[in-house]
């Protein structure tokens, strides 16, 4: 039996690739300075991996900003705009990652989508009719060959053509009708140069993701996969065809038919596939990959159970046909727990960060071996040990959180009178005009906060002065905003740091690291926090700073909270309970300080659910039970309170198409959703839809420093007002102003209530 990591973080234990990616870009670095940093990491990654014991070690899915982008790279899959700008081949591929604006060069970043259902984001690949496949260059052969310099044997990896392509999207110069999966004949013969040279080079395994295999859509996909693979097969190294996140479920029945050396199926994600798979396989000579230790998670994987299902795979295929693997690529978790000096000695005991997981699938894999080794027995009585603490501190729940998850009623969820009668009552309790005019939350977080923040963590600044300062930044916030002429004010946010971090922080049941940075997008990396235990409010969190805001205007003040639902799903939920449970517990803290809130005399809330979508199972199936819980969390936490108060809700997406039934049952009052960038279609779809109570959508792309003209805002207002009743309407830019300058967002925003007051005269 051997061991087999997926993939690693990319970031370095120290932060060492952020760091010089951001140089490189600030120009303080150059492109050698940059490739050797990126050197640097990818040699302790494989070195730590290797000391850890692990047979088959990933190379190739290292990246400066994503592996999909660097398979358009390096497939020469790159839009027209970016050539032709005379920048170098690494300045295109930074520039289709984020744009560029310099030099005379004016060119936008590719979209970017959520990894299937993980919070990093992919750079979505454009294709057409005109799509020239080349091979540039061959990366999982430079890093193989870069790793075997340093006398380390890899396993390269490669993003699957089906899946590849399924990820892309039609350019705006393809044809109507246009499918990216048509291109598969085009594509196969760059995978097979690609695969050829792997082989020549004394390369064995090559680990081949197709994690579409755990989508639905994967059913009609029956012959690209049969006939890309097919194709491969025979020219390639030994193919690991991996999945991951999911379930095969009926696409079992052809996988085990390709001409594939292995399988890599994820058993954190989807263990109850175990027996079908092994049974599915079991006829054929393909090995069988188990991905038993979470890429997803970060809790320390008990090796009893492990070994059962292990021991299974082992009696029916044979020791030599099994693998004990992580579920799936390690990116999804921090690099190291050795970095963390905060958490309690009982507290790291509990977890299991990338390097710590390369450990256990070596461990799990010698054991099954039969191993002898002293080290291996230590290693799983230390796990038992732990594991039973971790059970026995798991077993001592917060009775009066339970009681209180057991005792919700249904009339919890709902606000005391249907929309049309709130909507009335709140018309007396909080005067706006018609297109009323707000932003979602957050101002530019200046360098002086930023600063005054660290200050204070690292004791440099009393509690007192930091507050100070805080309530200084708000107030000017509600002038700045009085000045231009918003109509629902908001606070600002200058106290808080990331938002999920910052409710974590003040909630019960939740840890954080010091170093957990995982990766969200390119250089872009979040520090999750970690719920181990049931989770409760200690008191209120933010009424201090909204009854502070609300005290200084008389405009009305909106409460800003995030939503139960993106807490959950932006942290790293404990294994022992069900997620539902989980957010239940957060929406009930959520509501009592919607409560007190309306009790400091705040008149609206918002409670976003940016990642409500992001949540949704990759399996239809699944959908309702997960839509279920989760409007019913969203509802728990915000129909606490009377009918005047004016609920709001964001979404930072605008892809709603699955979810509409499910937008319209959390019965926010108002809405704000992502608009700027998509035409009224999306809108068209709301009025289709008879989607009923407030809604806002961002009228300006808050992305780009770009002011929108006043006209150009009026033009947005009146497509708007032709597609759904402006009674209903709410003006606001998208979210993220917190990333702009004062300069930008105070120009921007006078232009929008310009057009708002427009808009009200014409529409009176
Ligand atoms: N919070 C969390 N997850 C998210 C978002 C968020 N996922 C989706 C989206 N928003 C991702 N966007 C970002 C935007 C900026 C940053 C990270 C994710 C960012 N990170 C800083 C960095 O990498 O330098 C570190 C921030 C910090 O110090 O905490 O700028 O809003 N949870
Ligand atoms: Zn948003």
């Amino acid at each position: 039996v051997s061991s087999s990591v997926l993939g690693f973080p990319r970031i370095g234990a120290d932060r060492e690739v952020k760091k010089a990616v951001e140089a490189y870009w600030a120009g303080k670095i150059s492109a050698d300075q940059l490739t050797e940093a990126a050197a640097g990491v990818k040699k302790t990654n494989w070195t730590s991996l290797k000391a850890k014991g692990v047979d088959y070690i990933p190379s190739g899915e290292f990246s400066l900003y994503d592996h999909v982008l660097d398979h358009s790279a390096a497939f020469n899959v790159i839009p027209k705009r970016y050539i032709g700008q005379g920048l170098s081949p690494l300045d295109v591929y930074f520039a289709m990652a984020r744009g560029r604006q310099a030099d005379g060069v004016d060119v936008p970043a590719s979209e970017m989508k959520k990894w299937f259902d993980s919070n990093y984001h992919f750079v979505v690949p454009e294709f057409s009719e005109e799509t020239d496949f080349k091979l540039l260059f061959n990366k999982p052969l430079e890093e193989y060959k870069e790793a075997q310099a340093l006398g380390i044997e890899t396993r390269p990896v490669v993003l699957g053509p089906v899946s590849f392509l399924h990820l892309g999207k039609a350019s705006k110069d393809a044809k109507p009708g246009f499918q990216p999966i048509s291109l598969l004949p085009k594509l196969l013969p760059v995978y097979k140069a690609l695969l050829t040279d792997l082989k020549s080079a004394g390369v064995e395994w090559v680990q081949v993701d197709e994690p579409v295999l755990v989508l639905d859509q994967a059913a009609n996909y029956e012959k690209e996969f049969t006939s890309a693979y097919g194709d491969l097969s025979p020219v390639a190294p030994k193919i690991l065809l991996t999945t991951y996140f999911g379930r095969l479920d009926t696409n079992l029945s052809y996988v085990v038919k390709l001409p594939v050396a292995g399988l890599h199926v994820d058993l954190d994600r989807a263990p109850g596939q175990l027996d079908e798979v092994v049974a599915a396989v079991k006829p054929t000579s393909i090995i069988l990959s188990l991905g038993l230790v979470s890429g997803r998670n970060v809790w320390k994987t008990d090796f009893q159970a492990a070994l059962k299902v292990g021991q299974k795979a082992v009696d029916a295929l044979g020791a030599d046909r099994v693998v004990i693997a992580t579920s799936s690529s390690l990116l999804h978790t921090p690099v190291t727990l050795q970095s963390e000096k905060k958490l309690t000695a009982e507290q790291k005991d509990w977890f299991s960060f990338a390097l710590e997981k390369s450990a256990e699938v070596s461990v799990i894999a010698k054991a099954l071996s039969g191993s002898q080794d002293a080290d291996v027995a230590q290693a799983i009585e230390a796990n038992r040990a732990s594991i039973a603490k971790r059970r026995d501190f798991e077993s001592s729940s917060d009775d009066a959180i339970r009681k209180r998850v057991a005792a919700i009623t249904p009339d919890m969820y709902e606000r005391k009178s249907p929309f049309a009668v709130r909507q009335e009552t709140q018309k007396k309790h909080i005067s706006l005009p018609k297109f009323p005019t707000t932003t979602i939350g957050s101002f530019p977080q200046t360098k002086e906060i930023r600063s005054h923040r660290a200050k204070f963590t690292k004791g440099e600044i009393t509690q007192e002065q930091y507050e100070d300062f805080i309530k200084k930044e708000i107030e000017s916030a509600v002038r700045f905003q009085e000045r231009i002429g918003l109509d629902l004010l908001v606070h600002g946010e200058p106290e808080r740091n990331d938002m999920v971090q910052y409710f974590g922080e003040q909630l019960n049941g939740f840890v954080f690291t010091q170093n957990g940075w995982v990766q969200s997008y390119g250089s872009r990396y979040v520090r999750p926090p970690i719920i181990v235990s049931d989770v409760s409010r200690s008191g209120p969190m933010t009424v201090k700073w909204s009854a502070y805001a609300q005290s200084v205007t008389k405009l009305p003040m909106k409460g800003m909270l995030t939503g139960p639902v993106t807490i959950l799903n932006w942290s790293f939920p404990r294994a022992d309970v069900p997620r539902e449970l989980q957010t239940r517990q957060l929406a009930l803290a959520l509501r009592d300080e919607v409560v007190d809130l309306e009790k400091a005399g705040i008149h609206a809330v918002q409670v976003d659910e940016p990642a409500l979508r992001e949540g949704l199972p990759l399996r239809r199936a699944d959908w309702d039970s997960y839509l279920t819980w989760a409007v019913e969390s969203f509802k728990l936490s915000t129909a606490g309170v009377s009918d005047a108060l004016q609920t709001h809700s964001h979404f930072c997406y605008s892809d709603f198409n699955d979810i509409f039934p499910s937008i319209q049952r959390l019965d926010a009052d108002v809405i704000s959703i992502e608009a700027s960038k998509s035409d009224m279609k999306l809108l068209e779809a709301f009025k289709q839809y008879g989607y009923s109570n407030s809604i806002g959508p961002g009228v300006y792309d808050v992305h780009s420093p770009r002011v929108p003209g006043d006209q150009e805002i009026r033009d947005r207002l009146k497509a708007m007002a032709g597609v759904l009743p402006d009674s209903l309407l709410f003006v606001n830019p998208d979210c993220g102003l917190k990333t702009r300058g004062w300069k930008e967002t105070e120009a921007s925003l006078a232009n929008l209530v310009s057009a708002a007051r427009w808009a009200r005269e014409n529409y009176a």
